[in-house]
């Protein structure tokens, strides 16, 4: 993605998943909106949007962070809400080992209380190590933590998939995390 798709992913990012009162629309209780009434609010914004450099956003993202409607009209972000959505996921059985990244000064929370969504509405997990890696790495040196995911549904516990990849929970007790030595 060239740097104004990556500039427009992060404030679609902002709009649809945390803060689409800031261009003046609303979203739906699935989180979508309708595509021309986004590229309007956004162009009044102040931010060049017209429908061909918003596919592209969708379609060149780097890890498929928005999602159209069956129809074309409509979008909404495909994960990372902090507003309430329904995604209408249905749960499923994760892999047994579940990958998530962080770094070392949230290791004592972490201990203390497992992982908790914060300001999102679930806790995010990769599917592999790298990614993992990735998502740590965004805050400093990162530290990737195994989660005994099979263990959890097995106890009850809710995974969905979203569909950008994305398993998300919420919450994962300190008991099913695998630290890594000090
Ligand atoms: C940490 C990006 C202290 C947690 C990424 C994380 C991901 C705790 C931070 C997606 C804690 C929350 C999500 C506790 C969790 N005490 N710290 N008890 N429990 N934490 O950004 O997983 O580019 O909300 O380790 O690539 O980092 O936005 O979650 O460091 O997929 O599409 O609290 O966001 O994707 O941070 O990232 P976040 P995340 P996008």
């Amino acid at each position: 993605m060239d740097r104004q798709l990556i500039s427009l992913s992060k404030f679609l990012s902002l709009v649809l998943r945390h803060h689409p009162e800031t261009i003046g629309i609303q979203l739906d209780q699935n989180g979508c909106t309708n595509i021309s009434d986004l590229i309007e609010a956004t162009s009044r914004h102040g931010r060049q949007l017209d429908h061909t450099l918003l596919m592209r956003v969708v379609h060149e993202n780097d890890k498929q962070r928005f999602a159209i409607s069956e129809d074309g009209r409509r979008i909404r972000a495909n994960q990372g809400h902090s507003i309430e959505v329904d995604l209408d996921l249905t749960s499923q059985a994760p892999p047994q080992v579940l990958y998530h990244g962080t770094v070392r000064r949230f290791l004592t929370g972490i201990q203390r209380e497992g992982l908790v969504p914060g300001r999102r509405q679930y806790v995010h997990l990769s599917p592999d190590e790298r990614t993992a890696h990735l998502v740590g790495k965004r805050r400093g040196k990162p530290i990737v933590l195994r989660i005994r995911a099979q263990q959890m549904a097995t106890a009850g516990t809710p995974f969905f998939l979203s569909r950008n990849g994305v398993w998300l929970t919420a919450h994962v007790p300190p008991e099913y995390i695998e630290f890594p030595q000090p």
